[in-house]
């Protein structure tokens, strides 16, 4: 008989990093595996998208550095309490790709803070396994593989990227278009169900295809969320659409 995926409650007895276990156990209550990219430029827009799809996600992602209009008082506080409020964790996707001491001083100082707020970072691990140490309060999402068209995150690459994954106590993730190892939660992006591409290197696949060919855990959203004309609904279409796929490739 094939092997079959783990579900979420199986993982939960794998993955023990306290961030990856509460990923979980909210997808297990909500009956999501869904992740929002919030890649919008103003506050208003990002509490806004916050506020409809948080009954229906389990983490918001953000890219906090594209706000024109960044403020931690205006930004970070309401956006927390809209975290708290729809329970879903915070994923800031900074995508740290520097030593060990700029990410330091890219996490935690500057106008950002990240450390203040994330519950978890998407990091780069082009810099080696100690460039990691430095996420010690938050939860370390890897990028393993990337959706673009030619990206150089060649199966050579994966493998080693895929090796600190596993071995570094702060990662609990990893971000690919492949399969990993069952000790790590996987993040699909490139999620549509209407297009094939953007014109600007983007790929998109389905749920189905993340859940059944990759056995994924978590699907990531952007454009086919925040652009549509009712971002709740679609949401919930995506939601929905990752449910099924997750619970067909049980
Ligand atoms: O659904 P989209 O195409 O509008 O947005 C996809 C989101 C963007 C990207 O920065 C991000 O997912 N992303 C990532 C992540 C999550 O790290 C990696 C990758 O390989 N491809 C990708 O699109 O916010």
């Amino acid at each position: 008989e094939e092997e079959k995926r783990l579900s979420y409650e199986q993982k939960l007895d794998i993955c023990d990093h306290s961030i990856a276990q509460k990923l979980l156990e909210i997808a297990i209550e909500k009956k999501s595996n869904l992740i929002v990219s919030a890649d919008v430029t103003t506050t208003q827009e990002l509490l806004a998208l916050a506020e409809k799809v948080g009954p229906h996600i389990v983490a918001l992602k953000t890219h906090i550095d594209i706000l024109i209009d960044f403020d931690s008082d205006n930004t970070i506080l309401p956006l927390k309490d809209l975290a708290t409020k729809y329970n879903f964790l915070l994923m800031e996707d900074r995508k740290f790709a520097d030593i060990g001491n700029t990410q330091e001083l890219q996490f935690a100082y500057g106008t950002y803070k990240i450390s203040n707020w994330a519950d978890f970072v998407t990091a780069q691990v082009i810099a080696g396994y100690d460039s990691l140490d430095c996420f010690r309060n938050v939860g370390v999402v890897a990028i393993i593989g990337m959706s673009s068209k030619g990206t150089l995150t060649d199966a050579d690459y994966r493998e080693d990227a895929t090796k600190i994954a596993l071995s570094h106590p702060n990662v609990f993730g990893g971000v690919a278009q492949n399969k990993v190892p069952n000790e790590l939660l996987l993040f699909t992006p490139g999620i549509n169900l209407a297009d094939a591409g953007d014109g600007k290197g983007q790929q998109y696949n389905t749920p189905e295809h993340a859940f059944t060919q990759l056995e994924t855990d978590f699907i990531i959203v952007g454009r086919g969320i925040y652009k549509s004309t009712d971002a709740e609904k679609s949401a919930l279409t995506y939601k929905i659409a990752g449910w099924s796929a997750y619970e067909a490739s049980l």
